[in-house]
């Protein structure tokens, strides 16, 4: 399962809410990041720690967490493989 999030986003209750029924209910998830080129390198950079943080406070564990532009392809490829290798398993 993927959990798509805008990348300008900090966390929403309603986001984190159903993250965490996702854990509780132990179905495996990665979080997806969404719209990256409406950052810049950096700040993209920082929301994604700022949002993984918030979530380090309630998760021992982090999900994958990757990070994607339907504009500009960014992440295209890593998406593409990490469907490609949870399909291997
Ligand atoms: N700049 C940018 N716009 C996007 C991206 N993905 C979707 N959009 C635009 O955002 C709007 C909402 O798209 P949607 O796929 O429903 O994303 P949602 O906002 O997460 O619901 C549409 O106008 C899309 O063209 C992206 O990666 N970058
Ligand atoms: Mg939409």
């Amino acid at each position: 399962m993927f959990v798509l999030i805008d990348i300008r986003h900090s966390p929403q209750k309603i986001d984190v809410e159903f993250i965490t029924w996702l854990g509780e209910n132990n179905i495996p998830f990665a979080i997806i990041f969404t719209k990256a080129d409406k950052l810049g390198k950096v700040a993209a950079k920082k929301n994604v720690a700022d949002y993984t943080m918030e979530l380090k406070k309630i998760w021992e564990e982090l999900p994958p967490v990757l990070v994607s532009s339907s504009v500009d392809g960014t992440g295209q490829d890593e998406i593409i493989l990490f469907i490609e290798n949870i399909n291997k398993t």
